[in-house]
């Protein structure tokens, strides 16, 4: 069985040109005009782009006390809808536990996926078990990523000991270290501080993660990752603080990369500000929603290259869920859904404004984070040979987002009421019809598992630490030479 989707005009990270696209199975067999096959897709009017990747999800997470709405098989409905082929889920060891045995959950939780997906490792304890099974992970599951959590103090935070000895290990073994930045000890002290002051509301929250625990831990994270030589992939980048640590890093050749989320792109603080209860609860994820320069910052890093994948952390909650938090913010379960409203929102208020063309919209919405997590070019490219992972996506469709006919399961949308232009009509998942005209049609358990395994070579450590403990050329003055 083929199929060929005519008409439309192919966007990827790098060209804009017009052909068609004959599909083979799970793959791309052929890019070319007049092709014919046997099911014709009409993409007349549509871009035809690379599956959305989506590297940051929490489906079904253990957290806080309850589990996240949103499974395997709710959220890789909302990810297909939205136009996302593939999501890059987090597997959690609770403490003690060894990552192979809690790998072995995640690959149970994943058997009702809809879409494809992959899964990075989070280090949340550090010991002689964790450091063996590290090779095995990489090796043998081909997962190549690994998340460290700098806050939630008592729970899923490491010390930077550990963080260090985890990061030592990935650049022996060809890893990416992902951190989580926040300064989970000064995050835990501020909190206290305001409850005892008797400010017990979701504003709290926000009012306990200032920029500064952000902007602290991101450049911790990336001198230690300096010194340790490994590649370091920054998450949910919400500030100028850490967003100028990334640029500077990246100005002297470190491989250190930052991923705003489409929801701080998009949204202020003033969703916590004079708001009902329920509605600003309903928004509290870590880090917070931050204001109008920070925005401003995180746009100008997408627009220049030093800010390269729009994620969405998506961690859904209901109201009920939320509401474990009335009369103390610590305990509201920190998270915000957004997979089916990314691709939709980005191009509405990054392409449809001129901030962003076509082709980065694809780079930062899967093409580069393909290149980082090393799934390139089987994801996120339109080439022969890759699978068959495409939107046809239709710049002129336009709806309100609602949380009445979204996929998700969770009873509320933080986008709820936004007007977007730019939608999916057609989403092939592995050469698979999977979503089209609104509704879901691959089956659940069509998804499988994206291995992912070590790059190696953009794992030299560029350190100038390095550097300046090796020996150095004297000049003859004595003086020592410059440059490093
Ligand atoms: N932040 C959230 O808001 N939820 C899940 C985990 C996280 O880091
Ligand atoms: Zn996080
Ligand atoms: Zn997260
Ligand atoms: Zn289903």
């Amino acid at each position: 069985m083929t199929t060929v989707i005519k008409n439309g005009t192919i966007v990827t990270h790098d060209l804009t040109y017009e052909a068609d696209i004959l599909v083979e199975g799970n793959r791309i067999a052929e890019i070319g005009p007049g092709l014919g096959g046997d099911e014709e897709i009409d993409a007349t009017g549509c871009y035809v782009m690379p599956g959305g990747i989506d590297p940051h999800t929490h489906l079904e997470m253990p957290f806080m006390g309850t589990y996240s709405a949103d499974d395997f098989e709710s959220g890789t409905r909302a990810a297909l809808a939205g136009g996302t082929t593939m999501v890059v889920d987090f597997a959690l060891p609770s403490p003690g536990q060894g990552l192979l045995d809690a790998l072995k959950m995640w690959d149970n939780k994943s058997t009702r996926a809809h879409c494809d997906y992959s899964f990075h490792m989070a280090v949340t304890w550090w010991g002689e078990q964790v450091f063996e099974e590290m090779e095995a992970v990489v090796r043998d599951r081909g997962i190549n990523s690994f998340k460290h959590f700098m806050a939630y103090k008592g729970a899923l935070m490491v010390q930077d000991d550990e963080m260090y000895a985890s990061f030592k290990r990935l650049s022996e073994l060809g890893g990416i270290a992902l951190v989580h930045a926040e300064n989970g000890d000064v995050v835990a002290d501020l909190s206290a501080q305001l409850l005892a002051e008797g400010n017990t509301g979701p504003e709290g929250h926000a009012y306990s993660r200032p920029p500064q625990v952000e902007g602290e831990a991101t450049n911790r994270a990336i001198m230690i990752a300096d010194m340790a030589g490994v590649p370091l992939y920054v998450v949910h980048v919400s500030c100028e603080e850490s967003h100028e640590a990334i640029r500077r890093a990246r100005q002297q050749g470190k491989r250190v990369w930052g991923e705003p989320l489409i929801q701080h792109l998009t949204l202020d603080e003033s969703e916590y500000f004079n708001q009902d209860w329920d509605h600003a609860a309903r928004r509290v994820m870590s880090p917070p929603f931050r204001n109008r320069q920070h925005q401003a910052s995180l746009w100008a890093g997408l627009q220049a290259g030093s800010l390269s994948v729009v994620a969405t952390d998506h961690c859904a909650f209901t109201t009920e869920q939320k509401r474990t938090g009335v009369g103390d913010f610590t305990k509201i379960p920190n998270g915000t859904g957004g997979l089916e409203d990314r691709l939709p929102m980005l191009w509405t208020h990054g392409v449809a404004t001129g901030r962003l063309t076509p082709n980065e919209f694809v780079a930062v919405t899967s093409t580069n984070i393909a290149k980082i997590l090393n799934c390139y070019p089987r994801k996120g490219a339109v080439l022969v040979g890759a699978d068959a992972d495409l939107v046809v996506f239709d710049p002129e469709a336009e709806k309100t987002i609602s949380a009445g006919t979204q996929q998700s399961a969770i009873d509320y949308n933080v986008f709820e009421g936004q007007r977007v232009k730019g939608l999916p009509r057609h989403v092939l998942s592995r050469g698979k019809l999977a979503y089209s005209d609104g509704a879901i049609r691959a089956e659940e358990g069509h998804g499988t598992f994206v291995p992912r395994p070590p790059k190696g070579s953009v794992n030299q450590a560029l350190s100038s630490w390095k550097a300046l403990t090796a020996p150095r050329p004297v000049e003859r003055s004595g003086i020592p030479a410059s440059g490093v």
